[in-house]
């Protein structure tokens, strides 16, 4: 069982968190409004798609990007949680500044998505009193330096033992743990050799706590397919398959509708039964 303030998850099937991004469009001078706009109906659409969560983001985390002033990234964030707290998913705010937690725990977010497990100074108490999910991600240095020269002696271990410190950091500032969810973070200070160690050992992961799995689009299946960020729709979903099969509780992904049918597909054709071989024996023969 999932707790993410409003909602509560069975986790008896992968979640679907949809992406929406509030980025200014610097081309547009609606400014603002327009952008928030545009979001808003981004999440609706991924909610009619099917998604579970929307995960409302105002500061791109992405290699390299610059960081966001506190309050541009309030006002890109809030009217957008404000506009899609009725539509039905639960609300997830990326950002990884206490004040923003803060704020959106106040306009209703159910979730906190920090690609920093909440190792900002007072980020474990911007969120230990409310009901709110939680989302700790593994990244090794800051977003501005992650891909610079991403190492370890055995990236697995050490993710692991990084989540492990984090869950028990939570919980000693008074976090159930039934709102915890863990990430490994792929792409956040990982090689294409460092992500694939981890996907390969995600059922680790679920072990820890519910696992989230955040690849859609990601510069990993550029690598294995050569493919443009544009051209990586049969890569994510085929890797989102993948990851609910190794018990994966939450998908992140741009394209719910494609993950929502590859999933279903794989539901209803994987075989339900871990020990079917004693099954088939008794079945008729085809
Ligand atoms: C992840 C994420 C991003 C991820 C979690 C992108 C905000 C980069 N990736 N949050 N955020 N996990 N929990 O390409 O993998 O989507 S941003």
């Amino acid at each position: 069982m999932l707790h993410c303030g409003r909602f509560r998850f069975a986790l008896d099937r992968p979640l679907l968190m949809g992406i929406v991004n509030v980025t200014p469009d610097s081309f547009s001078d609606g400014g603002r409004y327009a952008s928030a706009e545009r979001a808003i109906e981004q999440g609706l659409k991924l909610c009619e798609e099917g998604a579970d969560i929307l995960d409302i983001g105002g500061e791109s985390t992405r290699p390299g990007a610059t960081p966001v002033a506190l309050e541009a990234e309030l006002d890109r964030v809030l009217p957008v949680l404000t506009g899609l707290r009725d539509s039905g998913a639960a609300l997830s705010i990326d950002t990884l500044k206490p004040e923003v937690m803060r704020a959106a725990l106040r306009v209703g977010a159910d979730l906190i998505n920090d690609v920093n497990a909440l190792r900002a100074p007072g980020a474990l108490d911007a969120v230990a009193e409310s009901t709110c999910g939680i989302c700790l991600m593994h990244m090794q240095g800051t977003p501005q330096t992650m891909q610079l020269a991403p190492a370890y002696a055995d990236v697995v271990a050490e993710v692991l033992a990084f989540l492990h410190q984090r869950l028990a950091a939570a919980s000693r500032a008074g976090i159930a743990r039934e709102r915890l969810i863990v990430d490994p973070g792929f792409g956040f200070g990982k090689t294409p050799a460092h992500n694939i160690a981890l996907f390969r050992a995600l059922r680790q992961f679920s072990e820890l706590a519910p696992t989230l799995v955040g690849i859609s689009r990601k510069s990993l299946f550029g690598v294995i397919t050569g493919r443009p960020v544009r051209e990586r729709l049969v890569g994510s979903v085929t890797a989102a398959v993948l990851a609910a099969a190794q018990g994966a509780a939450i998908l992140r992904v741009h394209d719910v509708a494609a993950t929502l049918d590859a999933l279903k597909v794989w539901q209803a054709l994987s075989d339900p039964s871990p020990n079917s071989s004693t099954q088939s024996r008794t079945g008729n023969s085809m």
